[in-house]
């Protein structure tokens, strides 16, 4: 039977008088539903253009834009995998590292822009006497910038004035130095950094000595052209299978997998599949746990999911990222799910697995993978975003050039002497999971991808009112950018 979309597009078409092939007809169940009343409005028009009223494959593809390419290019890169890399320091020693690396990287990235120039030492400041203010005459005070860690932040309401006003202390590797904010959008400004995120301040020293906010400048992403594949390959995008769990949707995972072994020319163009973490539920991951279990251990859930993933065409990449219910630590970043749990996944050629977060090239598009455990803690804390809107989370993560700009919240940080958090080349796509609510966007573009999941509500979920988006999968053509969705 049709699908309700596939249905609509067919009537259209009938109604002008169209004949529809029937390989058409199979090519267009295989399409996106969203896009799909729009696509045969394209081809309606143009065929009656031609005054040929029937329609055949060859229409519809060129209309998706699916080119017969010849033999399918799938070129994967690691680029960035945490795994080998994880040498955690212990203490506050192994703090004091991870926070000079933050530092250090994202000093590196202000560095660029051109305001760089004006950077002074925290330091230099602190110990510089206020001008005059006489003898520099009419002379405009000079701004200067700071740049580092916000290590201190306050919002102080001056009751008699009936004001508002922020302190922040920016600390950089000299020293560190306290500004205040008074206008109202750069008090919001400053009441909205998180400890230990790195900020650029322009700033003026008053003849009193203190030192004024006029601007507060995050790392940022600058307008770019991305990266694409040279021939037409689809991505497909996933994360949160919890597989193991009562709610794992077996069988639309199922349909998932039979779709990548069909003839659908969608799926014959698949060359990768991303899995963003949560393979599966795991085990003691939270209180009474195993009574939403159905496989209860985490080799069990391990093979049971890896009986699926064996299922996809051998032809396709598929690379393996954890979240935070699968095995190995909790702490980001994390490294690869372990082989001593499953070694069937690390032992197929096609498989690759990696740590959280990792990047990799996917015929040359550079795609940065992030479970999206810190989410849980910017949406806590950052008024206006919410689990709804996981894009919009996903973009200041971006614009602060971290994926865990928050220190000493709900999500567990390693004491790494390397911060292997930053985002210090900016990703053609950045794909997150972890909120089980599907999303897509682009932020100057970086195209922005949350993969949903494929696990039905829990009632965890239901209890905090997260309603989650399951059995979407997400595809990506690499070449074009066209994102479409398909519900399984
Ligand atoms: O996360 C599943 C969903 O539950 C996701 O939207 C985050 C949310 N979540 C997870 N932990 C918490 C806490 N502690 N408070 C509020 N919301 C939370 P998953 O990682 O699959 O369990
Ligand atoms: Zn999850
Ligand atoms: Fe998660």
């Amino acid at each position: 039977m049709l699908n309700k979309e596939v249905a609509l597009a067919v009537n259209y078409a009938l109604n002008k008088g169209f004949q529809i092939h029937p390989e058409a007809l199979s090519l267009l169940e295989g399409v996106s539903t969203s896009e799909l009343g729009e696509l045969i409005k394209e081809v309606v028009r143009e065929k009656m253009r031609q005054n040929v009223f029937f329609i055949n494959q060859d229409d519809l593809k060129s209309a998706l834009r699916i080119e017969d390419e010849g033999e399918l290019e799938n070129d994967l890169k690691v680029i960035f995998d945490p795994t080998g890399k994880i040498a955690s320091a212990e203490g506050v020693d192994g703090y004091a590292s991870l926070f000079i690396s933050r530092y250090n990287k994202l000093k590196k990235i202000v560095s660029k822009r051109p305001e760089a120039a004006k950077i002074r030492s925290t330091k230099l400041l602190k110990g510089k006497k206020p001008d005059s203010g006489q003898s520099e005459g009419k002379k405009k005070r000079e701004s200067v910038y700071v740049c580092g860690l916000v290590t201190n932040k306050s919002l102080v309401t001056d009751k008699s004035h009936d004001r508002r006003r922020a302190a922040i202390t920016i600390e950089d590797d000299t020293d560190s130095l306290e500004c205040f904010a008074f206008e109202d959008e750069l008090v919001k400004k400053a009441d909205g950094l998180l400890i230990e995120q790195f900020v650029m301040a322009e700033i003026e020293q008053t003849q009193r000595g203190t030192f004024v906010i006029k601007d507060i400048i995050l790392p940022e992403v600058g307008e770019r052209e991305v990266g694409r594949s040279k021939s037409s390959v689809w991505a497909l995008f996933l994360s949160d299978l919890h597989a193991g769990s009562k709610y794992f949707l077996e069988e639309s995972f199922g349909s998932l997998v039979e779709w990548l072994n069909s003839n659908d020319p969608v799926a014959q163009r698949v060359g990768f599949v991303v899995i963003g973490g949560d393979l599966i539920d795991g085990v003691g991951i939270y209180p009474n746990q195993d009574k939403e279990l159905v496989h209860l251990s985490i080799e069990d859930q391990l093979a049971y999911i890896e009986g699926y993933l064996a299922k996809i065409p051998k032809h396709i990449q598929i690379v393996i990222m954890p979240g935070n219910h699968d095995p190995g630590r909790r702490s980001l970043p994390q490294p690869a799910i372990p082989k001593k749990y499953n070694v069937g996944l690390w032992d197929r050629e096609n498989f690759h697995m990696v740590g959280n977060p990792a990047v990799v090239s996917l015929n040359g598009v550079r795609v940065l993978m992030f479970h999206g455990q810190s989410i849980d803690d910017v949406v806590k804390i950052t008024p206006g975003l919410s689990y709804a809107e996981p894009v919009s989370v996903m973009k200041e993560l971006l614009r602060t050039r971290h994926l865990c700009p928050i220190y000493g919240g709900n999500t567990p940080i390693a004491p790494e002497l390397e911060d292997m958090m930053v985002i210090e080349d900016v990703p053609d796509i950045f794909h997150v999971g972890h909120v089980h609510v599907l999303g897509a966007g682009r932020y100057r573009g970086t195209l922005l991808i949350n993969s949903g999941t494929w696990q039905g509500q829990t009632p965890f979920q239901a209890s905090v009112g997260i309603t989650p988006t399951p059995g979407i999968a997400v595809l990506v053509n690499l070449k074009t950018f066209q994102v479409n969705t398909k519900q399984f």
